[in-house]
């Protein structure tokens, strides 16, 4: 058999076997503690990543999956949370190399727009992810800079679950600029956030099934400033969200991905 038919075959019995290992990419340790407790996975003693980086993995089995939450941690430096792009994309990067796995969902939080139909504590699962904040006004990489992509289409988790449908917008920033307003609509977005794109970028790469679970902590279009809004309902809001991730696992779980 020509290796490149070998190949077809492989590619399409991973599609058709149960899903074994799955990634769960969380950005905030608020957003992600629960979800540890509620699969009663356990930290890694013995990380799989370089020495003295901040990034945490809980690994478990939670029925018949090996789940992995991997948590960029904390700043070194700052002691804060490692959000944003940057982090995100290492941290993709380095599990999807350690872990092989056949799906990754990045759950976290986002900015909703009331004038596309989100409301706080709405959960949705992303259509489309594409950057706002990397503005290259130049043919072709403009179109690069914006890196819009379909995430992995779901229609049967869809069905069965209470989620909302929209575009996510990811950017380095929590607040918004007129400049990148002006690209949030272009692209679209009901929802808006610092990691998704970046996530979806790194798995497209090494052909990895990505999907995006995002609630909504605070009202972009609205009148509250958005870091207070977003303090205010941030652990409120992880319940909404850690119950729609469990929800989600449970669905995933016995299923190949063929079946979602
Ligand atoms: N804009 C951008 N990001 C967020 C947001 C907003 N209005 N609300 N919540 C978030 C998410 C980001 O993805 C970060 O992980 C974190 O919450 C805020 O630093």
């Amino acid at each position: 058999m020509a290796p490149q038919e070998e190949s077809t075959e492989e590619a399409m019995g991973s599609e058709q076997k149960p899903i074994s290992t799955i990634l769960i990419i969380i950005a905030m340790q608020t957003e992600a503690l629960p979800l540890v407790t509620k699969f009663q996975l356990s930290k890694d003693t013995d990380s799989l990543f370089p020495k003295g980086v901040p990034w945490v993995r809980y690994h478990g089995i939670y029925k018949d999956l090996h789940v992995n939450i991997i948590w960029p941690g904390k700043d070194i430096l700052l002691g804060v949370d490692s959000v944003g792009t940057i982090s995100a994309s290492l941290v993709t990067y380095a599990s999807i190399q350690a872990l092989k796995p056949d799906l990754i969902i990045n759950a976290g939080t986002a900015g909703g727009f009331k004038a596309k139909g989100a409301c706080i504590g709405d959960v949705f699962l992303a259509s489309d992810v594409a950057f706002h904040d990397r503005r290259i006004p130049i043919p072709v990489f403009d179109q690069y800079g914006i890196g819009a992509r379909k995430t992995f289409s779901t229609p049967n988790l869809l069905k069965e679950l209470n989620l909302k449908v929209g575009k996510l917008s990811t950017g380095d920033s929590l607040d918004m600029s007129p400049h990148d307003e002006a690209s949030i609509v272009a692209n679209d977005a009901t929802i808006k956030d610092m990691e998704g794109a970046a996530v979806a970028y790194v798995a497209d790469l090494l052909s990895v099934p990505s999907i995006f679970v995002k609630a909504v902590t605070d009202i972009v279009d609205g009148d509250k400033p958005t870091a207070e809004e977003f303090l205010q309902n941030l652990v409120a809001v992880t319940a909404a969200l850690d119950q729609a991730v469990t929800q989600v696992v449970d669905f995933i779980n016995g299923k190949c991905l063929s079946q979602l």
